[in-house]
């Protein structure tokens, strides 16, 4: 027993930012970025609308008092939100044929053969995270809003995706630059159906955890740019496969459209390209496939510098740390 020995065995510790090692840890890993709130921006559509911003924070309280291991708590959507809902979902559902990715054609088919993607109702996170399980083993967990991007991408390393469960306001369907419950469920959730995208998201989580502050807006930006914007190669054809644009079918349009420009995805260029989340993107990233941007994402992030490796096992949730030499 030394002073020497503890230091080493807390190595870790010392040198990088502390991260969760077990799903459950994932109930400390729920901080907000504040911006572009009803209740702080005056350009949000929620701005003026009391019942609006009351309704948010209804929904919020779940987010907070929600701990690992609880079912996700039900929402009674309101005429309103489903008639939200209604209107982007069925858009969506017109220009995914043409615009969207196989794996999410795919994937929104068996959403709809199973009934959870129906028009007349939003689904609820609970089922969503039952069927991504059986899926990819991907589940949901509640968020309340915006997370910073080391919670954010934390909680992807567990399989877990922590979702908002509010409703964008009525008077802005087409686009909103906050994520919400229709951004998560017509995005993202498809895709994190599919095998090899669940994959690549698991792994932007796995290299993130004990990264630098430096390193994880790397990591972030290539999420950005991806998951959320990215766009990719079918039969030579330009497809979306980005949240953020299956979500917003302004957005959608604009991005095939000729007034933006098309680069092609290399992690490490495209981890240093600043961008801003308030409008649509003048820059989009084109993947060649999912395993060529999978491929080159690995060979980006063995480059990073983090002095240890972590392997996640799923049978008792928990992240391990192995030193590397
Ligand atoms: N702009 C997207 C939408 O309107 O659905 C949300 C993006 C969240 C990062
Ligand atoms: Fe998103």
């Amino acid at each position: 027993f030394s002073s020497m020995n503890l230091l080493a065995e807390n190595n870790i510790s010392v040198k990088a930012p502390w991260f969760p090692k077990h799903a459950s840890e994932l109930d400390d890993c729920n901080h907000l970025m504040t911006k572009y709130e009803p209740d702080l921006d005056m350009n949000h559509p929620g701005f003026a609308d009391k019942v609006y911003r009351q309704r948010r924070k209804e929904i919020a309280e779940i987010a907070f008092a929600y701990k690992y291991g609880d079912p996700i708590p039900y929402i009674a959507y309101t005429d309103v939100e489903v008639k939200t809902w209604r209107s982007v979902f069925k858009t969506v559902q017109d220009l995914a044929p043409k615009h969207a990715c196989a794996e999410y054609r795919a994937a929104f088919q068996m959403l709809q053969d199973e009934q959870i993607f129906v028009d007349h109702r939003l689904p609820q996170l609970q089922e969503m995270s039952d069927f991504l399980r059986k899926n990819t083993g991907f589940s949901l967990r509640p968020a309340a809003g915006l997370l910073t991007a080391r919670d954010f991408l934390a909680s992807l390393a567990f399989r877990i995706f922590q979702s908002t469960q509010y409703v964008r306001h009525v008077n802005s369907p087409y686009h909103t630059p906050e994520p919400d419950s229709i951004h998560e469920l017509l995005g993202h959730m498809p895709l994190l159906a599919d095998p090899s995208f669940a994959q690549f998201s698991q792994e932007i989580g796995l290299a993130s955890l004990g990264a630098s502050d430096e390193e994880i807006e790397k990591l972030s930006t290539v999420y950005w740019f991806t998951v959320e914007f990215g766009l990719c190669k079918e039969h030579g054809q330009i497809k979306a496969y980005g949240a953020g644009l299956l979500s917003s079918y302004g957005e959608l349009l604009h991005a095939i459209s000729d007034k933006c420009e098309h680069r092609a995805f290399e992690p490490a260029s495209t981890a240093v390209q600043p961008y801003q989340d308030q409008e649509y993107q003048p820059i989009y990233y084109v993947a060649e496939s999912f395993e060529d941007a999978k491929d080159k994402f690995r060979r980006w992030v063995s480059s990073m510098s983090r002095p240890f490796e972590v392997r996640f096992n799923p049978h008792t949730e928990r992240v391990e740390v192995l030193d590397s030499v």
